[in-house]
C-alpha cells in the first residue's frame, strides 16, 4: 500500500480522529510496511543538458530549458548501468563526474582525459553500480549504494571550480534491494556559504506532512567546512541513515560535519514524536547560520497548517 495514501487516510479518517492524532506525536510514525528498493540489474538511459540560467548561474536539466540547481535527482538500484547523454548547451566547455560509482576513463569527465564535452557538443557517459560480494580472495568488496553526487569539473578551471560555484551539481541515491523507500526526497547543498545556490536567508524551505517519510541528501561543496544541524529529527550516522534494529550500533545525530565533496543521506518520519512546525534546518558554525545558512523543513498538519509559522516573520529575512 502506498505510504502516503496509508497515512492520509489515517490521519484523515475523521476532523475528530484527525485533531486527537495530530496532537499525539506518539501516534505519528510509520506503521505500515515500508516499500523497499528491488534488485538492480537494468540498462537505463536518459539526456542530460548543461544550461545557463540567469545571474551567471549554470544547472544541470533532464529536458532543454528545465534546468535546475541542485541537478535532477538520479536513482539507482546496485547492479543498474546508466547511459547519460550530456549535451552541453553552454559557451564553456563543461563535463559530467559522478563520485561513488564505476566508469571507465572515457567517462571521467575531465580535461585530463579528454572527457569534457565543448560548447555545443554532446557526449554519452556510461556510470555502472555493483552489489556487494567477496572477491576471489576471500576479502569482501563494498556495493555501490549509498548518497553521492554529481559535478562539472572542467568550467572555470580543471577542477570544474566555476561550474561547482555557479550550481553545476546534483544527488545521486544508488539502492541496495531491500533498502526502504521515501515518500519524498529532498536535496540540500552547502555550496560556500549558500544553500543550493540561494541568496542567504532565503531557504530553500522544504514541506511535507506529519508522518511522510522523508529522504534527506546533503552534499557540500565551495571552500569551507560546515555543520548541519536539524531541530526536532534525528539520524543514524550510517549508509542508509537508518538504524537496523536494536543492537545497531551507529550513533545517532542531529549534526554532522562537512567538508568539501562530502555527501551522506537519510530519512526521516516528518514530526515524528514531536508534531508539526517550522522545524530549521541550519550550517551549526555560528556565523555561517547568522549569515543566512538556514533553511525551514516545514511539517504541516493533516489540515495542511503549520503551528506557529507566520512566513514573513519566521526568520526569513
Ligand atoms: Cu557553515
Amino acid at each position: 500500500m502506498d505510504r502516503r495514501g496509508f497515512n492520509r487516510r489515517v490521519l484523515l479518517g475523521g476532523a475528530a480522529v484527525a485533531t486527537s492524532l495530530s496532537l499525539a506525536p506518539e501516534a505519528v510514525s510509520a506503521d505500515a510496511p515500508a516499500k523497499t528498493a528491488p534488485a538492480g540489474g537494468e540498462v537505463k538511459r536518459i539526456k542530460l543538458y548543461a544550461e545557463k540560467l540567469p545571474g551567471g548561474q549554470m544547472g544541470y536539466g533532464l529536458e532543454k530549458g528545465k534546468a535546475t540547481v541542485p541537478g535532477p535527482l538520479i536513482e539507482l538500484n546496485e547492479g543498474d548501468t546508466l547511459h547519460i547523454e550530456f549535451e552541453n548547451t553552454m559557451d564553456v566547455a563543461a563535463s559530467l563526474h559522478v563520485h561513488g560509482l564505476d566508469y571507465e576513463i572515457t567517462s571521467d569527465g575531465t580535461k585530463l582525459n579528454k572527457s569534457d564535452v565543448e560548447p555545443g557538443g554532446t557526449r554519452t557517459y556510461t556510470w555502472r553500480t555493483h552489489a556487494p560480494g567477496r572477491r576471489g580472495d576471500g576479502t569482501w568488496r563494498a556495493g555501490s549504494a549509498g548518497y553521492w553526487h554529481y559535478h562539472d569539473h572542467v568550467v572555470g578551471t580543471e577542477h570544474g571550480t566555476g561550474g561547482i560555484r555557479n550550481g553545476l551539481y546534483g544527488p545521486v541515491i544508488v539502492r541496495r534491494k531491500g533498502d526502504v523507500l521515501p515518500d519524498k526526497t529532498v536535496t540540500v547543498v552547502f555550496n560556500d556559504m549558500l544553500i543550493n545556490n540561494k541568496p542567504a536567508h532565503s531557504g530553500p524551505n522544504f514541506e511535507a506532512t506529519v508522518g511522510d517519510r522523508v529522504e534527506w541528501v546533503m552534499i557540500t561543496h565551495g571552500e569551507y567546512y560546515h555543520t548541519f544541524h536539524m531541530h526536532g529529527h534525528r539520524w543514524a550516522d550510517n549508509r542508509t541513515g537508518m538504524l537496523t534494529g536494536p543492537d545497531d550500533p551507529s550513533q545517532v545525530i542531529d549534526n554532522k560535519i562537512v567538508g568539501p565533496a562530502d555527501s551522506f543521506g537519510f530519512q526521516v518520519i516528518a514530526g515524528e514524536g514531536v508534531g508539526a512546525g517550522a522545524w530549521m534546518y541550519h550550517c551549526h558554525v555560528q556565523s555561517h547560520s547568522d549569515m543566512g545558512m538556514v533553511g525551514l523543513f516545514l511539517v504541516k498538519k493533516p489540515d495542511g497548517t503549520i503551528p506557529g509559522y507566520e512566513p514573513h516573520h519566521a526568520g526569513q529575512h
